[in-house]
């Protein structure tokens, strides 16, 4: 051993460990994540999420839930470093019930229409391509109508911030007494308090600094992304791209996620660019492909309905859509724009 090494040794009962070993690592000149970009094709993961259907209840499994795991991070339930997201399924007559905890959550509606949640004694219905917030530390509650009334299994998109709460050891949760929580409120009162782009006129921030709109719907996302393509030219990175928002303050809808609807025209080829907020997509609507990039390697992700990937920090994509495409996203950019450290570089800007 030489002296270094047995110096390395001596210290290490006293908890000690010499910087100049992993400067390099812990001060990189760029972003080095051990994250991966990872598609996950909705066709071959349905049948495990229908079988999951078959070995436990919604109401046994609390959350019956398949998590979409970096590929490089395994057992650590995150798909990238801050954020956490998963499949969530619940079939007719089936309830999610009620708890609450700091963590945040997004649901974003991938299949199925018989489904409502509960937030704070307000429940929404649940449709393809809605965004749902759950904000922290409010009761919510999943359910789904009874086959006799329509009822059909009910997948949806879960972002959380669950590593950034564990990084922080800031987690706190509570079930609430009841399996569901009393509704106090008609559904569609928040949207009509909070949602015409109007506020009550004493407003009084209701879940701090996360947005009083719970259910962002799909149709007048759509809508608006329609218009601005046909309206034309739209960004040459991302095509008609808009972002979610808090209505009382502009700022992002949950303090620690932000979230994007995006709408590729048929033919679409999109310029590269980096950034470093690893992003999480969901395929809304249409075909295309993701063309990820990292030093050497390349990955190329030919997506369809229903499909979900992950973009890692500062790895360089691009996107080119056969038909016209519509993409939800979501990442921690609140949180690195909060902390002055996001960082986004966009390439080939004249081509
Ligand atoms: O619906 O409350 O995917 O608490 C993970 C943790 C969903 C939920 C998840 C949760 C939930």
């Amino acid at each position: 051993m030489n002296a270094r090494n047995e110096f390395y040794q001596d210290i290490l009962p006293s908890h000690l460990t010499p910087l100049w070993e992993s400067l390099h690592a812990l001060v990189p000149k760029e972003p080095n994540t051990p994250c991966v970009p990872c598609l996950w094709n909705y066709a071959g993961i349905r049948p495990y999420l229908a079988r999951s259907g078959e070995l436990i209840s919604a109401e046994e499994a609390v959350r019956r839930v398949l998590i979409m795991e970096n590929p490089a991070l395994p057992g650590q339930s995150c798909i990238t470093q801050s954020l956490y997201a998963g499949l969530q399924l619940i079939l007719p007559g089936e309830i999610a019930p009620s708890h609450r905890h700091t963590q945040s959550a997004l649901r974003f509606i991938v299949e199925g229409s018989s489904a409502y949640t509960a937030v704070d004694g307000e429940r929404t219905a649940m449709h393809p391509g809605d965004f749902i917030i759950t904000p922290s530390w409010t009761f919510h509650d999943h359910g789904n109508r009874a086959e006799a009334d329509g009822g059909e299994p009910v997948v949806w998109l879960d972002g959380l911030d669950i590593p950034m709460l564990r990084f922080f050891d800031a987690g706190f949760a509570e079930n609430h007494p009841e399996k569901e929580q009393p509704v106090v409120r008609p559904e569609g009162n928040s949207y009509a308090r909070y949602g015409a782009n109007m506020l009550p006129v004493q407003y009084d921030a209701p879940y701090g600094a996360t947005s009083p709109v719970f259910n962002y719907p799909y149709a007048r996302t759509r809508e608006a992304l329609a218009t601005l393509a046909q309206n034309g030219p739209v960004d040459p990175w991302h095509g008609a791209k808009l972002r979610y928002v808090n209505p009382a303050t502009g700022s992002w809808p949950i303090p620690t996620i932000a979230a994007f609807m995006q709408l590729l025209p048929r033919g679409f080829s999109g310029r590269p660019y980096r950034s470093t907020d690893g992003t999480v997509f969901s395929v809304v609507e249409g075909t295309g492909s993701a063309v990820i990039s990292r030093g050497e390697k390349t990955w190329r992700y030919d997506f369809g309905p229903r499909d979900h990937f992950v973009v890692p920090s500062w790895h360089t994509v691009h996107f080119e859509a056969a038909s016209e495409a519509v993409l939800f996203s979501f990442s921690d950019r609140p949180v690195q724009q909060a902390l002055g450290i996001l960082r986004e570089q966009q390439l080939n800007p004249d081509t």
